[in-house]
């Protein structure tokens, strides 16, 4: 029957494969590199540059040794409410392993956004006959963020 051969065939050639993928994958290097922060004092804002968030991160791989000079910033996440900026991180060895990790900076929100002085909009309100009932301000609704 051809299909028989046919499945015999297909059958050797999948043997063969997966063993040469075992092979390849017991020979490469399967560990992600290491990273690791330094603490560090900056307040992330309008002129922060990816140089100075780079600073304080090391990278070591137990195969390829130090990758520091391979860290880069992936993305910054800006979050308005808590005022921080969380950095992404990301750094790969030569196997093509990678580890990715975040920390959180303090933000300069309004100077990021360029936001000057909007008190004189505010004062519209508050001066006018909503101010008593501005007491329960809807700003003390922070509630304690962990970390
Ligand atoms: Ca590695």
């Amino acid at each position: 029957m051809k299909s028989n051969i046919l499945a015999f065939f297909l059958s050797i050639g999948s043997i063969g494969l997966a063993v040469l993928i075992v092979w390849f994958y017991n020979m490469s290097d399967r560990t992600a590199p290491e990273m690791r922060f330094m603490a560090m004092d900056l307040t992330y804002d309008s002129k922060t540059a990816e140089s100075e968030l780079l600073k304080g991160v090391m990278a070591y791989d137990s195969v390829d040794g130090d990758l520091t000079n391979r860290v880069v910033v992936e993305k910054t996440i800006l979050d308005e409410e808590q005022q921080t900026a969380v950095v992404y991180y990301a750094v790969s060895d030569l196997s093509g392993n990678v580890t990715k990790q975040s920390r959180v900076f303090p933000a300069d929100i309004a100077d990021i956004k360029g936001i000057k002085e909007e008190k004189e909009e505010v004062n519209i309100y508050s001066g006018g006959f909503f101010a008593q009932d501005e007491n329960k301000s809807e700003n003390t609704e922070s509630e304690a963020a962990g970390n």
